[in-house]
């Protein structure tokens, strides 16, 4: 019998494409997105969608139930540029949020659950190159916080419950179809919108800042190999180190040149380059490619010709 699935945080950049793939794959039936608002109306209109507020666990449950749920997929949180300016509020969506659902599973309510780490749980005393899948980890941001402390749970839960959630590290994800909101990485969607209206990009990073990155078609791909892999080849159950590329604001500006000769970038650092300083430069992502069978398919060469090629036909 196909899985009841619920996109918590479905309006959201990685949430909306999340939902479109999981109906492509499980059927319009039995994928239900949902948000606290109604803010992304392609989303609302184009199927199942209710209003969820993921920090009111009666709120989510009502959900589950009404839907007869089995899955969630647990995509709200606040992320890390935004967290920085409101870390109480942000520990509170991401910690709350995670609790309602791992419960909701400890209490057999739902059976499986899908929930987003980042590379912000890094700090700066972890090795930035090639960094491991275990190492030091001393996030400086509540983001990063709120992502390695939710890792511990997930994990104690796992044990101490048997509730299946799986977790992956997310490093920047870059899409056209829905805008990113309060992330450090957000600059590398920024500049191909930038790109194509104004041929010119002020980059609030310094051009030497290399971070992990990846498109989202990978992302997707990932959260959905990851969901579909047995669950004794989940040998992780913190969250899994994951990777594509690494690139720096400089390397993304000669990609988008190859196609926009004219294109110019200027700079001009801003809070988030301490948070952007404090992130590895590429990670190693041995595990996932071992256990799950990860393979990532965009280079930054093949994310600059999609982003241009769907920005172009969105904005002519
Ligand atoms: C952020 N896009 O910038 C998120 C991501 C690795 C960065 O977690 O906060």
């Amino acid at each position: 019998m196909s899985s009841k699935i619920l996109i918590i945080g479905a309006c959201g950049q990685i949430g909306s494409e999340l939902t479109f793939k999981l109906r492509s794959i499980y059927g319009d039936d039995n994928v239900v997105a949902s948000d606290i608002s109604y803010s992304n109306l392609e989303i609302v209109n184009s199927g199942l969608f209710e209003i969820v507020d993921a920090k009111d666990y009666a709120s989510v449950k009502t959900c589950v139930e009404k839907f007869s749920i089995d899955t969630v997929y647990l995509m709200a949180a606040m992320l890390s540029a935004t967290g920085e300016k409101f870390p109480m509020e942000a520990w509170d969506l991401n910690m709350t949020s995670l609790f309602n659902v791992l419960n909701l599973a400890k209490d057999n309510f739902i059976k499986k659950v899908f929930w987003p780490s980042s590379i912000a749980v890094f700090g700066t005393t972890t090795p930035k190159e090639y960094t491991p899948q275990y190492t030091i980890m001393e996030p400086t941001t509540v983001y990063g916080m709120t992502k390695q402390v939710g890792e511990r749970w997930c994990e104690y839960y796992f044990t101490k419950y048997q509730v299946d959630v799986r977790s992956i590290r997310y490093p920047g994800i870059i899409s056209w179809k829905t805008l990113p909101g309060g992330g450090t990485t957000d600059y590398a969607v920024e500049i191909y919108h930038e790109a194509i209206k104004n041929k010119s990009y002020e980059c609030f990073l310094k051009p030497d800042s290399e971070l992990p990155m990846m498109f989202m078609d990978d992302a997707i791909k990932a959260t959905v190999d990851i969901m579909q892999a047995e669950s004794e080849d989940i040998k992780i159950r913190s969250s899994y180190n994951l990777s594509a590329t690494s690139f720096t604001p400089q390397e993304v500006a000669e990609s988008i040149k190859k196609h926009i000769p004219e294109f110019e970038i200027s700079y001009n650092p801003d809070y988030r380059q301490e948070i952007a300083n404090s992130w590895p430069k590429n990670i190693n992502d041995s595990y996932a490619r071992q256990d799950w069978k990860w393979r990532h398919q965009f280079s930054l060469d093949d994310i600059t010709d999609e982003m241009l090629l769907q920005l172009n036909k969105k904005y002519n």
